[in-house]
């Protein structure tokens, strides 16, 4: 049996035959809650001290929580693309971290997660930031903006649609933009200021947080942003209420569906910069607006397990809570996150952050409930990554997927329901460059770029040669041990080679 066979092997085991007796199709409602930027260690049940997520915790302890789960990528964007369609998203060019007036990167045509759980008879909704893409050429923000999560399989959709610190900062509900005025229409550029706008870069007396590298645009709400805007002054959010907005409308969503199966998925703007929240989080840790947000973003989730309980649905939903990349501190603003840090270490004894080929990119909090089917208060050191939710939930939903549809998500629901330890055997990280994770090894490919980014001071695990890391004795990356292991560092690198070249890696 050679390397692949082998791997397939090990994939097919975990897929099937774990689940015992209730191998039983299940449509319990699925909710997704998925953080911005979150790091593993910015929560109190993965350690943090210095704020407290008591509905983060709360949700742990009804249920699973990963010590070794992984976002597909060190950004946003890759990240929800493979979350989306379970396609790594590297081998899709185009998928690095849009501006907010890029096209929809998700085909119309292909499998999606929504699209796999309508095909189920599910209600689909999302509320949050998309980050994916909209429309297929200039966009009109006046008009029907379509092809966009409607087109993708969401039934409802209410987004920011790239990023809070991301011209148009206006929601977009369904194809509209809310509270567009016609007399006021919105025009965006990612080139250059409209006639008389006012910027970041010429007026700082006007903003009320200064950017501390790029985000010296558009001002809105006192906040100057990427790109310039002009227009719609009715419809601009006010930052510090996205989260009062966004946790309202996933409540909404979930008391309409409440009479048939529902997915939610719940992308929230925190504690993704520019950090405004809400007054009521103000002071809330002595950690400035980065802890701060982090209370808000656990209030939200709170709010949105209490809606679940309050309409009798807390024992028939699934609820995953997961961040779409690793923490960063300074990305951007002077808020105080680098002043203020102290002790508190976002990414855990994990080496890098967002942006980075060290596991601080990529390995995220990752809680799994479903009371009834989920053990309480358990752990579960599995290798899962987020990419696997499409196929899991195809069998959780006792759908079959097509050899050419999500071709590198795995299914591993066993792992995922606490009732086997296996997850996946290997998987690849993105950021500067790919790395290889299989067992207890990671290898991370040769690259010129920096080590450190200058800006937000991140470790990015870049180096000139192939590195490699043993993960269960050195989890931190600390020692390279490639010149001991020279022949491992030659396969893993062929491994990941194959992979790529393959197109595909789902058993
Ligand atoms: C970077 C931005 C950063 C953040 C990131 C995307 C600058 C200087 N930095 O380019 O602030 O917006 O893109 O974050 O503009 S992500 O979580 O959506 O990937
Ligand atoms: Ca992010």
């Amino acid at each position: 049996m050679d390397r692949r066979q082998f791997l397939q092997a090990l994939g097919a085991a975990s897929a099937t035959g774990l689940l015992g007796a209730s191998t039983q199709p299940a449509r319990p409602n699925i909710v997704f809650i998925y953080a911005d930027d979150l790091g593993y260690g910015d929560v109190s049940c993965y350690g943090a001290t210095r704020v407290h997520t008591p509905n983060i915790d709360a949700l742990a302890a009804r249920g699973l929580r990963f010590t070794d789960a992984h976002a597909t990528s060190a950004t946003c964007t890759p990240s929800r693309y493979s979350v989306m369609t379970g396609q790594y998203a590297w081998r899709k060019p185009g998928t690095g971290i849009l501006p907010g007036d890029a096209s929809l990167i998700i085909d119309t045509n292909q499998l999606t997660l929504p699209g796999l759980l309508k095909r189920s008879g599910y209600a689909t909704g999302i509320v949050g930031k998309w980050h994916l893409g909209l429309g297929s050429g200039e966009i009109d923000w006046n008009a029907e903006i379509k092809p966009g999560p409607l087109e993708v399989g969401f039934d409802y959709s209410f987004i920011i649609p790239a990023t809070p610190d991301r011209v148009p900062c206006v929601f977009v509900e369904n194809h509209r933009v809310v509270n567009a005025d016609p007399s006021d229409p919105i025009h965006i550029s990612y080139k250059e200021p409209f006639p008389g706008e006012v910027t970041g870069r010429k007026n700082p007396e006007m903003l009320k947080m200064k950017p501390s590298h790029g985000h010296d645009q558009a001002i809105v709400d006192g906040v100057s942003r990427i790109g310039y805007m002009e227009g719609g002054k009715a419809a601009l959010w006010v930052d510090e209420d996205i989260a009062d907005t966004l946790s309202a409308k996933a409540v909404k969503f979930i008391e309409q569906n409440k009479d048939q199966p529902f997915f939610l998925y719940y992308p929230a703007h925190d504690i993704h910069v520019p950090r405004m929240p809400n007054q009521r989080f103000v002071g809330k840790t002595d950690m400035g607006p980065r802890g701060d947000a982090i209370a808000e973003f656990d209030w939200c989730v709170g709010r949105i397990a209490e809606t679940l309980k309050k309409n009798g649905l807390d024992k028939n939903t699934l609820i995953i809570l997961s961040s779409d990349n690793g923490p960063v501190v300074d990305d951007g603003y002077q808020d105080q996150a680098v002043e203020r840090l102290g002790s508190h270490k976002p990414a855990g004894i994990y080496r890098g952050g967002k942006y980075s080929n060290f596991d601080g990119g990529t390995r995220v909090p990752f809680i799994v409930s479903w009371p009834g089917h989920i053990k309480p208060r358990t752990t579960s050191n599995a290798l899962v990554d987020q990419i696997d939710l499409l196929s899991s939930f195809a069998a959780l939903t006792g759908q079959t997927i097509s050899v050419g549809d999500a071709p590198d998500s795995f299914n591993i629901l066993p792992a995922l329901l606490g009732r086997s330890q296996i997850g996946r055997t290997s998987l690849v990280e993105e950021a500067g460059v790919l790395s290889l994770v299989e067992r207890d090894w990671k290898v991370i490919r040769a690259s010129d770029k920096p080590r450190i980014n200058k800006y937000t001071n991140t470790e990015l695990g870049n180096a000139p040669q192939p590195q490699l890391y043993h993960r269960t004795v050195d989890p931190s990356e600390k020692q390279d041990v490639s010149a001991q292991h020279p022949e491992r560092v030659k396969d893993m690198l062929a491994a990941l080679d194959s992979i790529q070249t393959a197109g595909r890696s789902r058993p």
